[in-house]
């Protein structure tokens, strides 16, 4: 590794600073620190960046290109300053500066172009990938306008929009030499190609788009390799090109300008619900296109046989969104390259991977034709071809069962089933935990599965140790490279050496004041966001996700309301003082979930303004959850609520990084869940609820009726009766909804979540929880463990499954040679 030169470093700062500003450090706005910080780290690296690719190309190696609608990088800075070790030198130097670092990390907008898991579980990968000496791009979409920023007015939450890109972003290069054009609309004609006497089929009077990539660095750890996250913009071709002009196409161009400006204009906020706009349709194929229109090509730089693209290039599909790959490698090689359709199909084949990442019924993403055929008139043609024969194939295999093609089918209803075509298509088809990858198998995808077995398989889920310990929690790091030696940053495996200082007692201690060290600086954040005072020697009980109906942030409030209840009932019971933090954004258009989260901010009004209670019980709602925040809340959580329907929740991440960061998981039998219990032994979690096999049998049989739990059950009955009394709102209608969601339901399914179902058992973990946490040592010893025995958890040993068993790529050492 390269070693960074404290004094060399500091005048570039100044230089930049002068450069960019025309100002002195002293005149300097800490915006203006940053950028000039930033732009001095981006030329420390960007030689390794290059020798990199250098290597990648001298080498020849296979390359992974990672296709995904969602990048959640969060911030940079911190995370090059860790990756690159240069973290007391940088520090030093910009404390010499008269600057302090975290002020400026602080100045760095997240990089949110991502909704929630699926988007953070790419970054992760990213980190893994760079560290682990893998040749990859990341590839995506440059949004204008990330994941929106969450304000609490009243209680509700308000979008603003995310300029991230206001101040210009110090780490992007513009890279336009690798523009290529994209295609929409139109038709397709048949014309007689000269040369070949062949049939070919050519777009016409369509509208394109030019795609011109931003390239942003990966640095890996200590080991001089950068990868790329390659995010695509839209550019309007040629403005106002004469020719358009001479036939009088004015209209065209207009139309093709307006395409331009609108692809990349903003992240679709939903997480897990499909609404089939149009512009979404368009967005995927745009950098999906761009995407495989650029690897083709460089492939073809240095190789003259396309037939074994597959030997060197792998896309993977992160989740159904960039499904449209398929058809686009297909049309590559049948229309440009003149391949033979069935060649062109087994290429297309060893070259295509998908993993699934929910089983949500809404969010699987299904097309119709009328839209599809109309935006992409080739591809669609490309994928009725597909379809029909892979309904041949289904036919053969299963010659006397109808109903397989109706289920299987890529084009059926009228629509196109994505996850059909993936699957069809691609060699690989994973899942995200063991749990969700068998109920892919034996449920979701039952058919796929008993027709191509060899094409299922599991990687479990994991998260970077360095952005989400090394960086997010230096205390508890430094404690643990105190310990065990500094071998866990780049193999977590080694984590598993501190079990052994769960029986010191000094250990258990240390342990313990570094979490309340952070817990402090939690109860800082709050009192400074919210100015919510909150005792940092609370219990901190934390669920931060997305807000959605099946992660049941419901059950997690209603449960506020009961304890509330029992104090008001019984002011003297003996009672751990708890601190509920929630943080969670909910999809723009998505009433419900609006609702709860205003409920959640009622309850806290009115638990944490009752002086009677004495301040045992106090609620916070995080405004703005997100990368940022989230490496600070992760830190100071006590218990993580992972308290999903069972079988719902396909694996979870922040499960993960709280279990790193000594947390004890409250949770039910879902996703890693399960397997965090295997690894951590179900003595120290607290485990509750419905299992996914339950869940499940209900589901089919219909045999739950939450009135009856409503009819027997008082306390939970006062529960229900306060949402719709006035305790927590003037409006009586305010909650309406959410208690007839529970008790009534729509389209005759209350309580489709089983909230209620799970209520008593949720109620007795959790006093389960209060009697573990008054025994100090008892506790100390539990937390600890959670920290040792998430070796299992690195997306390291993640993207080393997924290069072993699916990529098949090769490792790189890179020299730096400048
Ligand atoms: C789905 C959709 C559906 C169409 C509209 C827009 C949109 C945007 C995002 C998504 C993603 C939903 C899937 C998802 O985020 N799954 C989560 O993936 C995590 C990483 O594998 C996993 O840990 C979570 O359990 C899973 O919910």
């Amino acid at each position: 590794m390269k070693e960074l030169n404290k004094e060399e470093f500091k005048s570039e700062v100044e230089d930049y600073v002068k450069v960019l500003f025309r100002k002195s450090i002293k005149e300097a706005d800490d915006q203006q620190i940053f950028q000039a910080v930033a732009y001095a780290v981006k030329d420390f690296i960007v030689d390794q960046w290059m020798a990199t690719h250098r290597t990648y190309e001298e080498k020849d190696v296979k390359t992974v290109y990672y296709l995904s609608m969602e990048f959640l990088m969060g911030r940079a800075l911190g995370n090059i300053i860790i990756n690159l070790k240069g973290n007391q030198a940088i520090k030093e130097a910009i404390e010499e500066l008269g600057l302090n670092l975290d002020v400026i990390e602080d100045q760095e907008p997240d990089a949110a172009l991502g909704n929630g898991g699926l988007g953070r579980l790419a970054a992760c990968f990213l980190d893994s990938l760079s560290t682990l000496g893998y040749a990859a791009y990341g590839c995506g979409i440059r949004y204008k306008y990330g994941m929106f920023k969450q304000v609490i007015e009243n209680g509700y939450q308000i979008e603003k929009p995310d300029d991230w890109l206001k101040y210009g972003n110090p780490f992007e290069i513009k890279r336009p030499e690798y523009a290529v054009e994209v295609k929409f609309g139109g038709y397709v004609s048949i014309k007689k190609d000269e040369e070949t006497g062949r049939n070919k089929f050519v777009q016409e009077n369509y509208q394109s788009v030019l795609a011109v990539p931003y390239d942003l660095p990966v640095v890996g750890y200590n080991n001089n390799v950068v990868n790329t996250l390659r995010i695509w913009d839209a550019e309007a071709i040629d403005t106002f090109n004469l020719d358009s002009f001479d036939k009088g196409d004015y209209q065209k161009a207009v139309e093709q300008q307006n395409l331009a400006r609108t692809i990349c204009e903003v992240l679709y906020p939903n997480d897990n619900h499909m609404a089939g706009k149009e512009l979404r349709l368009k967005q995927q194929y745009f950098f999906v296109s761009a995407s495989v229109q650029r690897a083709v090509m460089k492939y073809m730089e240095k190789h003259d046989d396309i037939r074994k693209i597959h030997e060197k290039v792998c896309f993977q599909l992160n989740d159904t969104h960039p499904t449209v790959a398929v058809a686009e490698l297909m049309r590559i090689l049948v229309d440009e390259y003149n391949i033979e359709w069935d060649e062109a199909w087994h290429i297309t084949n060893k070259t295509c991977a998908y993993t699934n990442h929910t089983i949500m019924s809404e969010a699987l993403e299904k097309w119709p034709l009328e839209l599809f055929s109309r935006l992409l008139p080739r591809i669609y043609q490309i994928i009725e071809e597909i379809n029909r024969r892979f309904v041949l194939d289904i036919q053969r295999a299963y010659p006397d069962d109808y109903g397989k093609v109706e289920r299987m089918a890529i084009i059926y209803d009228g629509q196109v089933k994505m996850a059909h075509l993936a699957i069809a298509a691609g060699f690989s088809v994973n899942g995200v935990a063991r749990l969700h990858t068998e109920i892919l198998k034996n449920q979701e995808l039952k058919d796929f599965y008993q027709m191509m077995p060899e094409k299922f398989n599991n990687k479990t889920n994991g998260i970077t140790q360095r952005r989400f310990l090394l960086h997010g929690n230096p205390l508890l790091a430094d404690f643990v490279t105190k310990k065990i030696g500094d071998d866990w940053i780049t193999d977590l495996k080694h984590i598993d050496e501190l079990s052994v200082y769960t029986d010191d007692e000094m250990s258990r201690k240390e342990f313990m004041n570094i979490k309340y060290q952070n817990k402090v600086r939690l109860a800082k954040y709050i009192k400074e966001h919210n100015g919510i005072e909150v005792n940092p020697r609370s219990i901190f009980d934390v669920q931060v996700k997305r807000l959605h109906e099946y992660k049941r942030q419901l059950l997690n409030i209603l449960h506020v309301m009961y304890l509330y209840n029992e104090l008001k009932k019984n002011p003297d019971k003996e009672f751990y003082p708890r601190t509920f933090i929630f943080g969670a954004k909910a999809s723009a258009g998505y009433h419900r979930a609006k609702s709860i989260i205003k409920l959640i901010n009622s309850v806290a009004d009115v638990v944490n303004n009752d002086k009677s209670i004495d301040g045992k019980i106090k609620v916070v709602f995080i405004e703005n959850y997100r990368v940022s925040n989230a490496e600070i809340i992760f830190a100071a959580a006590d218990v993580s609520e992972q308290i999903s329907t069972a079988s719902k929740e396909a694996s979870g991440t922040g499960n993960m990084k709280f279990m790193l960061n000594g947390a004890v998981t409250l949770g039910t039998m879902d996703g890693a869940n399960v397997e965090i219990v295997e690894e951590v032994g179900k003595e120290n979690a607290f485990i509750f609820g419905l299992s996914s096999d339950e869940v499940i049998a209900y589901e089919h049989n219909g045999q739950y009726n939450p009135r009856d739990i409503y009819n027997t059950d008082g306390d939970i009955r006062a529960v229900l009766t306060q949402l719709v009394d006035g305790t927590y709102s003037s409006n009586l209608d305010e909650f309406r909804d959410i208690y007839n969601s529970l008790l009534d339901g729509q389209g005759g399914r209350p309580d489709m979540y089983f909230i209620l179902k799970d209520f008593r058992s949720y109620a007795e973990a959790q006093e389960r929880v209060s009697a573990a946490y008054a025994d100090t040592a008892k506790w100390a010893k539990m937390a600890m463990l959670n920290t040792a025995k998430c070796g299992k958890f690195s997306s390291d040993r993640t993207i080393e499954e997924y290069a072993q068993e699916i990529w098949h790529l090769e490792k790189v050492k890179v020299e730096v040679t400048t």
